[in-house]
């Protein structure tokens, strides 16, 4: 079986939890749509676990890239050589956003890993796809963390570059796609339009998976083959 899920946000109690809930196994694939990192408390411990799954894909968010701007910089030995000038402007204002933007319990977690630890995660967020498209159960997806904006009917996907993917929501109420679903997370269901709380959101050719687990709601999961879903409640309440 083919399943989404989206936004962990360092749940990793609850990832775990959801992962036992479907049964999932060696011969199921997981697709995991962006912001495994930051807000939540363990979001190390969730991208450890990913990266020992081969059948574990993920996409990345708008905070693994955050994260990459800060953890590219500061991974690197400083020495004598490069200590002059080593942080710029631009890196002292990306690592302020990150931090402004709960990257504190990632960058904490980070630094407490051996150098080789450290790589195994940066080697892991390079990986992470800009999107994905998929057909299960007779249906056609693309998968992506935040939408495809702003959006040109017609424009092959590959020519959106990385903020027209990461940053914002498509519109709910607008069908992009007539032959396939847009599946996204990055905005939490919880303050969607015409959405359930805590519910993963259908309409238009559009499913959201992103039930805020981190912001007292739910962690999603979403089968790409019957359109099933399950949920597990969110144990932390993370305010912004
Ligand atoms: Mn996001």
């Amino acid at each position: 079986m083919y399943y989404v899920m989206s936004d962990i946000h360092g749940c990793y109690k609850e990832y775990r939890k959801v992962l036992e809930m479907i049964h999932f196994s060696e011969e199921d694939t997981l697709y995991v749509l962006g912001d495994v990192v930051d807000r939540g408390p363990e979001p190390i411990k969730v991208l450890q676990d990913m990266m020992l799954r081969p059948n574990v894909f993920p996409i990345i968010g708008n905070h693994e890239y955050m994260a990459l701007l800060v953890l590219r910089k500061f991974s690197v030995e400083i020495t004598e050589a490069n200590t002059e000038n080593y942080l710029s402007a631009d890196d002292i204002t990306s690592y302020m956003n990150w931090s402004l933007n709960g990257g504190q319990t990632t960058m904490e977690q980070f630094r407490r890993l051996s150098p080789d630890e450290q790589q195994d995660i940066m080697e892991y967020l390079e990986e992470f796809t800009l999107y994905e498209e998929v057909q299960a159960g007779g249906r056609n997806y693309v998968l992506v963390h935040g939408g495809f904006e702003p959006f040109v009917p017609g424009k092959p996907l590959d020519d959106y570059d990385l903020s027209e993917v990461i940053f914002k929501s498509p519109d709910y109420n607008k069908v992009y796609f007539d032959d396939c679903c847009l599946v996204t997370g990055h905005r939490p269901t919880l303050w969607l339009e015409g959405a359930q709380w805590g519910r993963i959101f259908e309409k238009n050719n559009h499913i959201a998976v992103d039930c805020g687990c981190v912001f007292g709601g739910r962690l999603g999961v979403y089968c790409l083959d019957n359109g099933k879903t399950w949920y597990v409640e969110g144990e932390n309440e993370c305010s912004g």
